[in-house]
């Protein structure tokens, strides 16, 4: 399916969505969510995607929520219309998702890509929490994630004073999982989301579960979530092929059940 402000590409079981708003510096419309929303959506019901990666251009990612649109509206207009409300979409999908981020992440860029499950950034990259420069703060999660990721210190200055951070200073932080050069990263991050999209599919999806779970409870809850998940997986054919395959030194052949 086409859309007004994504360019999707299928490479084999990896779903390419690229933010396109070149004028705005991919700014994130209304219509650019809905979009966005949509796209997931068509690729979480695909039988023959497993993984998806997320992307922008070489300049930006995404440089924030469009402030145009912003700017004009009342706190009832934000509070009663649930404002960008539809931006947890992300958060809600059970296939991975791979942010490869260039150029600009910053403000709605930033928080929508901590949203995906890792970040692969091109030496070009730089992210912040600049809201504080527009007479607001980060309105999607953007101080529980960033502060997550990087710790109390560094989150609380970027969101204080809307410095940017450089990819390498990203990755010392724990932000990203990757720098990669800006002329390899999408092909990088296709690359990776094969690999993923290659391993069982139902093992993978356990797994993100997993990870996820991390955040939002105890090390004794989260231990327990994961040994029941673990069982799990010896349900599957997979578990059968993936140690079979292993013993007889030749590939898996996974069927995804
Ligand atoms: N919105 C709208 N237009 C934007 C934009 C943005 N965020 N960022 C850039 N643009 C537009 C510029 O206005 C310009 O348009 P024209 O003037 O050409 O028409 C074009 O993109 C190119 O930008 P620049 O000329 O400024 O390019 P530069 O290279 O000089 O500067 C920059 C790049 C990224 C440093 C600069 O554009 C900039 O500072 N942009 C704004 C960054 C920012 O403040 N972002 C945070 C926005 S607030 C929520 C969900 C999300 C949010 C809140 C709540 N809920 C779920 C409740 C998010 C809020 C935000 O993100």
């Amino acid at each position: 399916m086409a859309y007004e402000t994504i360019l999707t590409e299928t490479h084999g079981r990896v779903r390419l969505l690229r933010l396109h708003r070149p004028d705005a510096l991919n700014a994130l419309s209304v219509q650019l969510i809905t979009d966005l929303n949509a796209a997931l959506d068509e690729a979480e019901a695909a039988q023959d995607i497993a993984c998806i990666v997320l992307t922008g251009s070489d300049k930006a990612f995404a440089a924030g929520a469009d402030v145009k649109e912003m700017q004009g509206k009342s706190y009832l207009d934000a509070y009663l219309g649930d404002f960008v409300a539809s931006w947890e979409r992300i958060t809600q999908m059970r296939k991975p998702v791979v942010a490869a981020v260039a150029g600009f992440a910053l403000g709605g860029g930033c928080e929508l890509a901590m949203m995906c499950d890792f970040i692969l950034a091109a030496d070009t990259a730089r992210f912040g929490q600049p809201e504080i420069k527009l007479g607001i703060m980060p309105g999607a999660g953007g101080s529980q994630r960033l502060t997550r990721l990087v710790g109390k210190s560094k989150a609380m200055e970027m969101c204080l004073t809307g410095r940017m951070m450089d990819a390498a200073e990203a990755e010392r932080a724990g932000l990203v999982s990757r720098v990669i050069p800006a002329a390899e990263l999408v092909a990088e991050a296709i690359r990776v989301a094969q690999l993923i999209a290659g391993m069982s599919l139902p093992a993978v999806m356990m797994t993100k579960e997993c990870v996820n779970q991390a955040y939002e409870t105890s090390l004794s809850e989260g231990i327990r979530f994961e040994r029941r998940l673990f069982y799990a997986t010896f349900a599957t054919p997979d578990q059968k092929e993936g140690m079979q395959a292993f013993i007889e030194k030749r590939p898996p052949a996974f069927g995804n059940r």
